[in-house]
Parts: C-alpha cells; sequence; structure tokens
C-alpha cells in the first residue's frame, strides 16, 4: 500500500472527536483515540458521514492499485525446446536475468515459457535471444550451433528443422 493511501486514511479518520489517528500497514486497521464526552448522537452522525468517505478513499486506493499493476505487467507464453530440468534451470535464469521481467517459468512437460514482464523494459525479441543465447532454440530465435554444442548431452534437445 503507498504512502499516499497512508496518509489519507488516517487524515479520513472524523477529526472532531478523534484525539489521534494511525494507519498500521502491517495490520491493516487503524487505532483511534476517542473523546468519550462529545454528544453520541452527533458523534453518531459524523462517524458515519465520515466512515462513508473513508470507505471511498480505500475503494480508490485498491482498485488504483490494481490497475497500477495490471498496467505495468504483460504475460505471454513461448514455446522454447529443451529437455530435462537442468534445460529449466539455464532457461529459466536467461529470462529472468533481462530487464524488466519479472517472472518467468519454463516448463518440460510442455516446453513452454511463460513470462510475465513490462512491457516498457522487455520484449518478446529481448527475452527469447537471451534464452537463444545459452543455446536453446524458440520459433523464432534459433540458437547459433556453437550455443547449442556448448550444452551438456543431456541437455541437446532435438532442435527444430531450420
Ligand atoms: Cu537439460
Amino acid at each position: 500500500m503507498s504512502a499516499l493511501c497512508t496518509v489519507r486514511r488516517a487524515e479520513a479518520i472524523p477529526l472532531d472527536y478523534v484525539l489521534s489517528a494511525a494507519w498500521i500497514t502491517s495490520r491493516t486497521m487503524n487505532i483511534l483515540q476517542t473523546d468519550t464526552n462529545i454528544n453520541l448522537f452527533t458523534s453518531f452522525k459524523t462517524t458515519i458521514m465520515k466512515h462513508i468517505s473513508l470507505f471511498i478513499i480505500l475503494l480508490f486506493c485498491s482498485v488504483y492499485t490494481m490497475q497500477a499493476q495490471d498496467d505495468m505487467l504483460t504475460t505471454a507464453a513461448f514455446k522454447v525446446y529443451g529437455n530435462c530440468g537442468m534445460c529449466k534451470s539455464t532457461i529459466d535464469r536467461a529470462a529472468n536475468g533481462v530487464k524488466g521481467v519479472n517472472s518467468a517459468v519454463w516448463e518440460v512437460k510442455t516446453d513452454t515459457i511463460t513470462v510475465s514482464y513490462d512491457p516498457k523494459k522487455a520484449d518478446q525479441d529481448k527475452i527469447l535471444q537471451a534464452i537463444a543465447d545459452k543455446g536453446y532454440d524458440s520459433d523464432t530465435h534459433r540458437a547459433t550451433d556453437e550455443a547449442y554444442n556448448k550444452l551438456p548431452g543431456c541437455c541437446q534437445y532435438d532442435r527444430p528443422k531450420q
């Protein structure tokens, strides 16, 4: 949760009868100290009004946070040829090493890598090229024979036809 939300939540607490308010991010709750001598009915009305605005602020904060995350990341899956668990660690490391990649997971069973990345910093070309540099072919980026031949014997998968 952003610092802005934290501050605004504390500000949104009714000020006229609250002596102090603090938003505790780790517990997602508000700590309030109130003056109990204030007229209960007035206090009740104020509380309802202020809690509605608090709720609206919370709602906007949540929606904004979710949108920000969605806008930032693109998720895509690509075919990458490989054999075994050792291939997996090499392919995963190559893709995760590309700047802007948030997560990359290659599956042995399906020969498919699922990558989530920031499209402003990374793209399909950069990711698949980094994987090809380590000796692994995809349908669009072929590794050099030199890189392929460097792979351990167990990892020398059947290459797709050129
Ligand atoms: Cu392997």
